[in-house]
């Protein structure tokens, strides 16, 4: 099978790149299979569910959808019903009642709430943001060695501009403890099982704090798809997606550190340089992943693909956890030489930011092209993949081998 090849080959290629570095890799045969390979998209069926598109299926209960990677070259926001759908419980309501849906806040606090949607739409400053929406486990496919878990590419990550009320408004209304540690989410989605842990997340209060934190009601411009949290979700600018809950219905101020299986065991990284560790590696400590790391694609061309000659036009995309893109720099020889790209409109520094290169393609040749990106915070892109068990934070530069006629 054509996946099988990829990832053996890919594999090959690592452990070069362990040993070598990007640099000599890129003069190695097979240099190009660190590519992103969105040709891989075709080996998994399109499916199409409620206010969706057509998109890729992983796995249709709990529905796992991810966004066909083309979607990122024909805007800067991702459209809701292209944007990518991950849940863990299979018992997800299929209708929300606006009217009756409450969200209530309670624990350490004063006052406890239960807050209708009209009450977050009136009693609350409306706050919009964009921002990306990126799974831990985004690109977890390109793992070698391969890891079990949901098999995505790069397409379960999404922009959008989200627009809700502040969590530190709700919070201030109902007024913190002062013993408050985390505040504890959770959503309408329930297990099947009474084995299953109910989907229950937390952020230290001083994250939860931060003003950019909403209880978003919108996502670019309508009422959130079902699947992605309709009637409110939890928006985390600049944190990986896990903390972002969806139909959230219970905000709780906790005076402890929250040990439930979803922020205890799953969702954790190695307290390790780079979060980084070898697959025979044990007794390392752990953390819950928390920020996203910096990463940049090129949007429209995949690899494998046969370019014209003379000016060609790279485009992409490049974000970070919130200091901004500064810079991306693309490269046509595999990461030796690199030149600037311009970067398109800035739409604040939780965004996807478009970018834009030219470069001249002689015939009859082989090319392989890769960008990377440097943020305000001075942060760039690994030239060596992490590797970690639960195949998260994958960040390093990607690749595309094409070809000229
Ligand atoms: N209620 C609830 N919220 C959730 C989840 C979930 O299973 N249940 N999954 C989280 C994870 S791991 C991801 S990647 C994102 C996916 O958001 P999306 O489906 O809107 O793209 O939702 C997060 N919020
Ligand atoms: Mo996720």
């Amino acid at each position: 099978m054509k996946r099988e090849t990829t990832s053996l080959t890919r594999r090959g290629f690592l452990v070069s790149a362990g040993a070598l570095g990007l640099m000599q890799v890129s003069r190695a045969a097979g240099a190009a299979d660190l590519a992103s390979p969105p040709s891989d998209d075709c080996v998994r069926p399109l499916v199409k569910f409620p206010q969706k598109r057509a998109l890729l299926e992983l796995s249709p209960r709990p529905p796992l959808l991810e966004t066909p990677f083309e979607i990122f070259d024909r805007g800067v926001f991702t459209p809701n019903d292209a944007f990518f759908v991950r849940w863990h419980l299979a018992g997800i309501p299929t209708t929300v009642d606006a009217q009756s849906f409450r969200i209530n806040v309670h624990g350490a606090v004063d006052t406890p709430l239960a807050l209708s949607l009209d009450d977050l739409r009136t009693k609350f400053e409306p706050v919009e943001v964009a921002a990306v929406n990126q799974c831990s486990g985004n690109s977890r496919a390109l793992f070698s060695p391969r890891i079990p878990g949901g098999q995505w590419y790069n397409g379960a990550m999404g922009n959008a501009i989200w627009k809700g009320a502040r969590l530190a408004d709700v919070l201030a209304k109902a007024g913190l403890g002062q013993g408050v540690k985390q505040i504890r989410f959770n959503g309408l989605d329930a297990p099947v099982l009474p084995v299953t842990p109910p989907f229950v997340k937390a952020l230290d209060v001083d994250v939860a704090r931060e003003p950019e934190v909403l209880l978003a009601y919108e996502m670019n411009g309508a009422p959130l798809p079902l699947l992605n949290g309709y009637p409110v979700r939890l928006v985390v600018p600049g944190w990986f997606a896990t903390y972002w809950v969806k139909m959230l219905s219970e905000i709780e101020a906790i005076e402890t550190v929250d040990d439930g299986f979803w922020m205890k065991t799953a969702y954790r990284i190695p307290d390790t340089p780079d979060n980084s560790v070898t697959p025979d590696q044990t007794g390392y400590k752990t953390i819950p992943i928390n920020r996203l790391r910096i990463r940049s694609f090129i949007t429209n061309l995949i690899s494998g693909a046969t370019l014209g000659t003379g000016p060609q036009t790279l485009r992409g995309i490049a974000f970070d956890s919130g200091s901004g893109i500064k810079a991306v720099d693309v490269s046509s020889d595999g990461g030796n030489t690199w030149q600037a790209a311009t970067l398109g409109q800035d739409y604040g520094p939780y965004s996807f930011r478009q970018w834009q290169a030219k470069f001249v393609a002689q015939p009859g040749t082989a090319y392989v092209l890769a960008c990377r990106a440097t943020a305000n915070s001075g942060e760039t892109q690994r030239a060596v993949p992490v590797w970690n068990p639960g195949g998260y934070l994958r960040n390093s530069i990607e690749c595309y081998e094409v070809r000229t006629a």
